[in-house]
């Protein structure tokens, strides 16, 4: 088959803790797309250091330092892939905050494909990512509708080991079909 064109995948975490499993579900999808998707290449991109949204530290459209990074990494990818626990039956206030402060003028979520995963509490994150799919709405992001990807991280067999890597082999497999199907929906939105 015929190569297909790089795309650069932009991952955020929704949780900020060291321990994360959707910290973990990123470094697996970077380890899949490395070992096995060729064409397809992710960097996790931090929002832990971005400042809580206030507009007042907006200057004339500029913004603080750690912000405008921020945005220029989300400029510069062609997808994104959220990762990110459910909080309250929605998404994490650090994952808003995050959407905000690069949804501000001009936004640069815009017309970018886009895919999530979650690994959560009892329904492995469900209503959160509805939620961020309504979000997605006002942003121009264009999710993919399938495979869906619901992990409930704490129902046996266990999903992760101690340092909090995916090691279920049927869930890893599950991951990278969402990044096959990202990859796919990527190229066909850009026309490429
Ligand atoms: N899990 C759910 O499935 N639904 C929830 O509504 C939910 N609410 C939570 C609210 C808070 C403030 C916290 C801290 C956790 C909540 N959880 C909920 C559990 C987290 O989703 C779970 O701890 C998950 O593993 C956190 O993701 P992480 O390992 O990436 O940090």
């Amino acid at each position: 088959a015929e190569a297909k064109p790089l795309i650069k995948v932009a991952a955020i975490c929704g949780s900020l803790r060291e321990g994360s499993y959707n910290r973990g579900l990123i470094r697996s999808a970077i380890e899949i797309s490395k070992s096995s998707i060729p064409g397809v290449e992710i960097e996790h991109v931090e929002i832990a250091e971005l400042p809580l949204l206030n507009t007042d530290l907006e200057g004339e459209g500029s913004f603080p330092p750690v912000v405008e990074a921020f945005r220029q990494k989300i400029l510069e990818a062609d997808s994104i892939l959220f990762a990110s626990p459910e909080y309250n039956y929605s998404v994490s206030a650090p994952l808003k905050n995050a959407l905000d402060w690069a949804s501000r003028p001009p936004n640069v979520w815009g017309d970018k494909a886009a895919a999530i995963i979650s690994a959560s509490g009892g329904s492995g994150g469900s209503r959160s990512q509805y939620h961020l799919r309504q979000i997605g709405v006002f942003l121009d992001l264009h999710f993919i509708n399938k495979p869906e990807f619901f992990l409930n991280a704490f129902q046996p067999p266990a999903k992760f080991d101690k340092n909090s890597n995916l090691i279920d082999a049927k869930t890893r497999e599950n991951l990278k079909q969402v990044l096959l199907s990202l990859q796919a929906f990527t190229l066909r939105l850009q026309g490429r």
